[in-house]
């Protein structure tokens, strides 16, 4: 391990533990990187982490010739549900690239044309929940967001309604897959011998990976039976798809893991993506203003066509720059391939892992400028002009994220719907406080709306 970096206050055998907050960890370390500087490593007993959060470091780790992703602790936890699914395998695992190449068309701006009706159903759901609420009714906007996003990746990806809309609570998968995730997160702060106290929370553990498996396995039976009936769904593309180098399909079980994969990669993190635009925009009614002329001006009374939504430029700009100051994601890591040398003076050992605290590099002063700490999507104007290796919100090279295209058009479609519909209002007073599971969401976000013009 890479010697001679900052580190932070040691509390002998708990390393640096208890300056982690358990609720905020990613939270806990941003602030370490802001006394500690753009590299620095933090001890928990019997491993280390380092931690980077400038440009100039994330260019470097970026480079795939020389670093390459690390499935860590917490990503080999995940991996008790998640498998050997695109998000938690290594990139030298067969499935990873098998899986790449099946899936890389279904993802494609062409493909997002298939799945933009199922979209604006699921939006158009939200839209008519919040026009039948009466005056004083306040939303809770996290909450509907995640209804939203769940819909939308089962209907696309599975051709499943989850109908969260049509139920008080969230679906049961919702509770134990964050029941799962939130036990993964903290089977990795807890000391070995804690862990293996906590009999209790591995039984529930494995009860909830049990039902998810059982909800998933059930779809892909049921499609396998009925057949092929002209679905345009993940699904049917993952039960058909050939990977063109092999010419293998994938097997049932890894079809399993990348559903569960696409449930949770593709609806968390987008939820909260919508969430904190929607905070940002309550907080800046003249960003708010701008983007209600975009809307009326592009979409008018008309439900959004595919090409309306590539237009809502402005909206688009607003997701962009929520994605920055809050990458919902937080964070990724990769190894070294070989013993190399990071900018011109670290030096670094074949094997050791880096993590980059992507909120951290989104305030980089030395490329954002001095008010990197301010929401102004006009930053994002003319895409040419955001510095290269310096905005990093969907990851990096061959494994960043698959669903880009997806979230992207499913956000600016809602957004655009949203603001087409609705007066936004900030009837608390909000003060952005930001919550943490595996992605980042702003807790206890609320607001009430007024309407704009009649919902059809
Ligand atoms: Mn997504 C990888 C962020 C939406 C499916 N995603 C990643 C990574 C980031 C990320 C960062 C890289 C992680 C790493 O290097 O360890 N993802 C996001 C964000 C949003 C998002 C901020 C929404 C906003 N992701 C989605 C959606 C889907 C999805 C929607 C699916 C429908 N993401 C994935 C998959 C991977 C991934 C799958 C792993 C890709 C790979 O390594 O091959």
């Amino acid at each position: 391990q890479m010697k001679n970096l900052p580190q932070p206050k040691s509390y002998g055998p708990l390393g640096n533990l208890p300056l982690i907050d358990k609720e905020k960890p990613v939270q806990s370390f941003m602030k370490q990187a802001r006394e500690l500087g753009p590299i620095y490593q933090f001890h928990f007993p019997g491993r280390a982490s380092t931690f980077v959060s400038s440009a100039e470091l994330a260019a470097e780790i970026c480079d795939e010739t020389r670093f390459d992703k690390k499935i860590g602790p917490a990503l080999q936890k995940v991996r008790a549900f998640g498998g050997d699914g695109l998000f938690t395998s290594g990139t030298e695992e067969p499935n990873w690239k098998k899986a790449h190449n099946i899936l890389l068309p279904s993802f494609s701006q062409q493909a997002m044309k298939g799945y933009h009706e199922k979209m604006i159903d699921l939006a158009s759901q939200l839209v008519q929940k919040w026009a039948r609420l009466n005056p004083n009714e306040e939303i809770d906007v996290p909450d509907d967001m995640t209804r939203l996003t769940l819909d939308t990746i089962g209907l696309c990806g599975f051709n499943y309604r989850f109908n969260s809309f049509y139920r008080e609570d969230s679906h049961p998968f919702i509770e134990k897959m964050v029941r799962a995730l939130d036990e993964s997160m903290s089977q990795t702060q807890r000391l070995g011998i804690q862990d293996k106290l906590m009999v209790r929370s591995k039984q529930q553990f494995k009860e909830d990976i049990d039902y998810m498996f059982n909800l998933v396995d059930e779809l892909i039976a049921e499609r396998k039976q009925a057949g092929d009936q002209g679905e345009d769904d993940l699904l049917s593309h993952m039960l058909k798809g050939k990977d063109p180098e092999t010419g293998e399909s994938l097997d049932d079980e890894n079809i399993r893991f990348q559903i569960i994969t696409f449930l949770i990669a593709g609806h968390e993190t987008t939820s909260g993506l919508l969430s904190f635009a929607i905070q940002y925009l309550l907080k800046h009614p003249e960003k708010l203003e701008k983007a209600y002329i975009e809307v009326d001006e592009v979409l008018g009374d008309a439900t959004p066509s595919f090409k309306q939504v590539k237009q809502l430029k402005y909206v688009r700009m607003i997701l962009n720059e929520a994605l920055r100051l809050w990458p919902t994601a937080p964070a990724f890591s990769v190894y070294a391939k070989e013993d190399t040398t990071l900018a011109g003076k670290y030096e670094v050992q074949k094997g050791e892992a880096f993590t980059l605290l992507i909120p951290e590099l989104h305030r980089d002063k030395s490329v954002w400028g001095q008010d990197a700490e301010s929401f102004r999507p006009e930053r994002f104007e003319d895409i040419s002009k955001i510095p290269h290796h310096a905005y990093k919100p969907f990851g990096n090279g061959q494994r960043a994220c698959i669903g880009q295209q997806f979230a992207l058009h499913e956000a600016v479609l809602v957004l655009g719907m949203v603001l087409q519909h609705f007066e936004l209002v900030d009837h608390t007073n909000y003060q952005l406080e930001v919550k943490e599971t595996l992605t980042f969401k702003p807790d206890g976000l609320t607001m009430k709306v007024k309407p704009r013009r009649k919902v059809q």
